[in-house]
Parts: structure tokens; C-alpha cells; sequence
């Protein structure tokens, strides 16, 4: 079998090579042998070894990937409306999606990070940050579902978000804008200054993940662009991108890169958790949502919160410090040990990298170059570790393969260049297509890297698929990192613009992945948990119908005594106690998307009849040889 399996391929390879040459792609790599199409082959029926949880930018979403497959399992909804799930649309959800501005159905979202017991991924949950109202969400890997969203106050962008510390002791979002705090109407041309930029510490929950807002420091309104934890020796601290230095708020007449050096600002959150813990900060009137999913009820709850505590910098002298960093720093890397802090200036050519062990001579010996609205400048020679001379052009981020190798994007040359930790030379580079942005390495960001793949996220498609109109898919690059020269192995296309990705062995996650929702565990108030159960209630001109579906029917199935103007709330339970059978349902003329719903639990929707008849409904999930009878009527009544 396996013998006929090679052939066909060796066949289709040399077909897929004349082609190749034919349209005569400009892509050396991209020609197909056989040995790279077996590195990416995951035969029918079996499994990946990885999952790539991959951001969806604007699309709000987070997808998950296999790994080397680039096969897509599913589609999370996590900031915006999902009709494929009712996320946002049924009853239970639509709290997830309230903000101090309202209902908000769309987000940008961007660094899903993995929740890390002792430095390694471990599987839990994975954060990620919206950006544009700014929100933190946690996905529980058993049911992979959103079940936590918390607004961040006093935030703007939110794109030094969101990146857990090397315990899941916090999880950290930095506001992009310097913004005032707190909002107020007051002249833009007073930002420098008087604006903030608030770096905000979620307290993680051990026990279920969750978050709460432990403090906000607020910074000098620089530009916050990126974040990652120590670890290791650095375990305590936190680095952010800062750019924009000159505190410019418009490019139209000051310019925002002027100045050579921007920082990386080293924040030991653990000496002000310390600060903190002793009654140190300033409670401040803030509006923030809270929401959270309970899966017993299977209903989310949102609270509007209403103070947040602030930590000034100032006042907690030795907690804060600017390394100088060049030319628009976007992506802080830290490495695996801890030791490196990689900071790549967006406009140079060169990534810099900074040494915690020199940092924190410089710091214990008061070596400063002075100060920024009261925070220390430490040299840049002094805490400098190296700096890679790539000769490429736009260095974004890196990844770690945790074998002593480091991995940059380089945006505006379009590459993945390899290089040494601590030589600092040149191993190997790669073109992408195109203009790629993140990588990721699948624990490539944390103490224990798992480094066989590298995915690079690319900003640009063009020719790469067939084309589909004037917007084509975004895409990410698949390359095989386990010899010491990188080999593209894939292209696949991502839903939505893939920011950045977090990946893991799946093994870890595939474990604990839960198959089913007990029904004696099913907690929703309008949950009927056997036919004899299911019942239609009137209050006014409400009707709450508690419904049930199970192959091949619902109960009750014809309902009367409907009117127009009724608002009719389907309470529909899926009695089915087996893995992978859920039902759908919906009506005629709803302003909803249908319910999909798991067996085990229940889900609501509002229907509003606005017109008189008999209406038919039916099951929308294809369950069973019976699919097509699964149906009933409702028949509705003139006022
Ligand atoms: S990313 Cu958000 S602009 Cu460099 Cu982290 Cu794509
Ligand atoms: Cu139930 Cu189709």
C-alpha cells in the first residue's frame, strides 16, 4: 500500500514539477519533490502533531490548524458573531460581546498565546487580545470555546497584548495609543505628556484560567507595541516595544520615527505586585465589562466594573527601565533561557539584541544615560548583547527553535532569516510570499520550544492560489527547521489575516479535548431534560417554549396559541448522549442565525412573529437517515 501510495505520488510530483515550471514560478522552493510532500502528508483517518492556533485579524476569529497538514478543524468565535455557532446570536452568548460601549459584535484580534505551567505550554487555554475595544478573551481548550472576555479601561489599540508570564501568573495587555487617562475632552495638540500609556496586569486564576485586572501602570504615552515575559533568570520581568518616544499624534506634521533609538521598557511586575499587594496604587473610576461563560448553565453573565487600581512608575523607584532600543522596535523576544531580549527596529536592518545578565549589572551598578519622565535610560552599549547583522531589511519578530538558534521575519525583504544566539551570525535565510509578518515555532515563545516547523504569517498573497476576485486569501508558509538549512514544505490559506499563531504538541491538548456535555449536569434554567419535561409557557406576551430534539424529532412539535407581537424564546435542550450528534433549529423570519446545538446542552433563541400562518420549522444539522422528518409547526394566531 505504502509502495503504491509513493509511486502515485512520484507521479504526481513530476506532473505538479512540469507544471510548476511551466508557469514558471519565481519560486525555487515552491518546485514539489516528493520528500516535501511527504513531510506535509497526514494520511486519511490519522492525526497531526501539531495544533496551530492561528489569529484571525479582522475577522475577530481564532482558527485551528494542524500541523504540517494545514488542514482547518475549526473556526472559534471569539470577538465576533459566528452564525455557524449562534455565538453572539443566541441568548447564552450574547453577553460574551458586552463592552462599557455596548453590544460590540466585531473585533481585531491578533497574539493568541498558550497558558505555560513552569515555562512549557501546557495546553489549558489560550488568550488573545482584540484590539480595537479593547478586550482580553480566554479560549478553554476542553470545549475549545470562548468562556471569559474582559474589556481593558484606560487602553487604546491594545496591541502589546496578550502574552502570559512564565506560570500563567498574569496575563499582560499594553495599550498601543497613548491616550488621556481618563478620557476626557481635551485639545489632541496636548498629548505630549499629559497622555498615558497604560500596561495592564490580568491576575490569572489558577484553578479555571480566569482573569481579573490586578493593576495598570501607567506609562509616558509612547506607542506600545509588542510584549513578552522573562523567564528563567528574567522570570519577574516584562519587556514592551515602545515607539513613537517623541510622543507625536500626527504624522502629517511631526514625525513619529525621528528620533534613532526608541526603548524596550523592562518592567519588574513582580516588585510592583509587591507594591501592590502592600496597599500601594491609586484606586481610579474606570467602566469595563466583564463576561464570563458558565459551563454548567452553558449562559454567559457579563458585569460592568467600575474602578481599576494604577501603579504611577515613578513611585516605585528600581521597578521600571528604557533600554534604548533602534529604529521603531515592534517585535521583544525573549529566549528560551531568558537571557536574550531581542528587539527589532521595524525601520533598520539589524536586530538588536540585549542582555538581561549586562541589564542587570547596569542596573545594580546605577548606570543610567538619563531619564524619561522619571524612568531610568540605561545605556545602550553597556546591556547591548550583539546585534545580527542580517542584511535584510525590516526585522519583525523572532521565535526560538530551543537548539540555540533564533528566527527573524523580515517584512520588507520577505524572509525568515536563522541565526546563532550568542555568535549572532547568519545560519540560513528563506524568502516568503510575501512580506511576512509573525512566525511561530510551536512553544517558540516560551522556555521549552518544540522546533520542527516554522509557520510564517504573510501580509501579502498575490499569485501564491487561484485567484478569486479582487481580494484573495491570506496565507501562511509552512518550513521544515529540523536541518540546519530551512525548507518551505507549504502553503495554506488562513481565514481572516493571520496575525500571529500559537502552536503545541497535540497530544497535550487532544488529551483533554471534552466529547460531550452531561445532560444531568446541565444547569440552564430552561433546560427540559426529557420529553415529558419540554413545555410551552405564556407570561404577557412572552412564550418560553422549553423544547427537546433527539433523533429524529423535537418536542412539542406542533405548537398553537401563538400570537403576532408574541417575543417567543425557543429553550431547546439536545437530549442525544452520543459524541459528535448535535441538532439545529431555527424559524421562519427569525432575526437570528440558527442554533447548532451539542448533545447535552441547551440553547436559546428569540423569535418574533410577524405575520400570521402556519409556520414550519426543521432540524438544520444533517443527523441522522431521519434528517429530512426532524420538523414541526407553529402555528400563529392574529393578536
Ligand atoms: S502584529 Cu499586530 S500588526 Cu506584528 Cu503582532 Cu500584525
Ligand atoms: Cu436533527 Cu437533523
Amino acid at each position: 500500500m505504502k509502495t503504491l501510495f509513493k509511486s502515485v505520488l512520484a507521479l504526481l510530483t513530476i506532473s505538479l514539477m512540469v507544471v510548476s515550471c511551466v508557469q514558471n514560478s519565481n519560486d525555487s522552493s515552491g518546485a514539489l519533490s516528493s520528500s516535501k510532500a511527504e513531510k506535509v502528508y497526514v494520511a486519511p483517518g490519522e492525526h497531526d502533531d501539531f495544533y496551530a492556533f492561528v489569529s484571525g485579524g479582522f475577522s475577530g476569529q481564532l482558527a485551528v490548524y494542524g500541523l504540517p497538514s494545514g488542514r482547518l478543524f475549526k473556526v472559534i468565535p471569539v470577538f465576533s458573531v459566528d452564525a455557524e455557532k449562534a455565538y453572539g446570536f443566541n441568548e447564552e452568548t450574547k453577553p460574551m460581546l458586552n463592552t462599557s460601549h455596548g453590544f460590540i459584535p466585531w473585533d481585531d484580534a491578533h497574539h493568541p498565546d498558550i497558558s505555560q505551567t513552569n515555562g512549557v505550554v501546557d495546553g489549558r487555554y489560550v488568550y488573545i487580545n482584540g484590539n480595537n475595544t479593547p478586550r482580553i478573551a480566554k479560549i478553554d481548550l476542553t470545549t475549545f470555546e470562548t468562556t471569559e472576555i474582559i474589556e481593558i479601561p484606560n487602553s487604546a489599540g491594545n496591541h502589546s497584548s496578550s502574552y502570559v508570564t512564565e506560570n500563567t501568573e498574569y496575563v499582560v495587555a499594553g495599550t498601543r495609543f497613548g491616550v488621556p487617562v481618563p478620557q476626557r475632552d481635551m485639545p489632541i495638540a496636548e498629548y505630549k505628556g499629559n497622555f498615558k500609556g497604560a500596561l495592564s496586569f490580568l491576575k490569572v486564576d489558577p484553578e479555571d484560567g480566569g482573569m481579573d485586572i490586578k493593576f495598570q501602570i501607567l506609562m509616558p504615552g509612547f506607542d506600545y507595541d509588542k510584549a513578552h515575559p522573562g523567564r528563567g533568570d528574567s522570570h519577574g520581568w516584562f519587556f514592551f516595544t515602545t515607539y513613537n518616544s517623541e510622543e507625536a499624534h500626527s504624522l502629517l506634521e511631526v514625525n513619529a520615527s525621528q528620533n534613532d533609538k526608541d526603548f524596550i521598557a523592562a518592567v519588574n511586575w513582580k516588585k510592583i505586585e509587591e507594591y501592590v499587594n502592600n496597599g500601594g496604587g491609586k484606586k481610579m473610576p474606570a467602566n469595563y465589562a466583564h463576561n464570563v461563560y458558565d459551563e454548567h448553565t452553558h449562559t454567559a453573565t457579563s458585569t460592568m466594573k467600575k474602578e481599576v487600581l494604577t501603579v504611577d512608575p515613578t513611585e516605585v523607584p528600581g521597578a521600571i527601565y528604557f533600554l534604548p532600543t533602534p529604529k521603531s522596535p515592534h517585535g521583544c523576544d525573549v529566549s528560551p533561557t531568558g537571557e536574550y531580549i531581542v528587539g527589532s527596529g521595524k525601520l533598520s536592518a539589524d536586530v538588536t539584541v540585549h542582555s538581561f545578565t549586562k541589564m542587570m549589572d547596569a542596573i545594580n551598578n546605577k548606570k543610567f544615560d538619563g531619564d524619561a519622565y522619571g524612568i531610568p535610560i540605561l545605556n545602550y552599549e553597556d546591556i547591548l548583547a550583539g546585534s545580527v547583522k542580517s542584511g535584510g531589511l525590516g526585522p519583525l519578530h523572532t521565535e526560538f527553535d530551543g537548539k540555540g538558534n533564533a528566527y527573524t521575519t523580515f517584512f520588507i525583504s520577505s524572509e525568515v532569516v536563522k541565526w546563532k544566539l550568542g555568535t549572532w551570525e547568519v545560519i540560513d535565510r528563506k524568502p516568503t510570499y510575501y512580506s511576512v509578518g509573525h512566525l511561530m515555532i510551536p512553544g517558540g515563545n516560551s522556555g521549552q520550544p518544540f522546533g520542527k516547523y516554522v509557520l510564517a504569517m504573510n501580509k501579502i498573497t498575490k499569485d501564491r492560489y487561484l485567484p478569486t476576485g479582487p481580494e484573495v486569501t491570506q496565507s501562511a508558509q509552512l518550513y521544515d527547521i529540523t536541518g540546519e538549512k530551512m525548507e518551505l514544505l507549504l502553503d495554506f490559506p488562513t481565514v481572516g489575516e493571520p496575525h500571529y499563531a500559537a502552536g503545541i504538541p497535540a497530544d497535550i491538548v487532544a488529551k483533554n479535548s471534552r466529547k460531550i456535555f452531561r445532560l444531568e449536569e446541565n444547569q440552564h434554567p430552561y433546560a427540559a431534560k426529557t420529553e415529558a419535561e419540554a413545555k410551552v409557557v405564556r407570561k404577557g406576551n412572552e412564550v418560553h417554549i422549553n423544547m427537546t430534539m433527539i433523533r429524529s424529532h423535537f418536542a412539542p412539535d406542533n405548537i398553537e396559541g401563538i400570537q403576532v407581537g408574541d417575543k417567543v424564546y425557543f429553550h431547546v435542550t439536545n437530549l442525544e448522549q452520543d459524541y459528535d450528534v448535535p441538532h439545529g433549529i431555527s424559524m421562519i423570519g427569525a432575526n437570528t442565525s440558527e442554533l447548532l446545538i451539542m448533545p447535552g446542552q441547551t440553547e436559546t433563541f428569540v423569535w418574533e412573529p410577524k405575520q400570521v400562518g402556519v409556520w414550519p420549522f426543521y432540524c438544520t444539522d444533517f443527523c441522522s437517515a431521519l434528517h429530512q422528518e426532524m420538523q414541526g409547526y407553529v402555528r400563529v394566531s392574529p393578536k
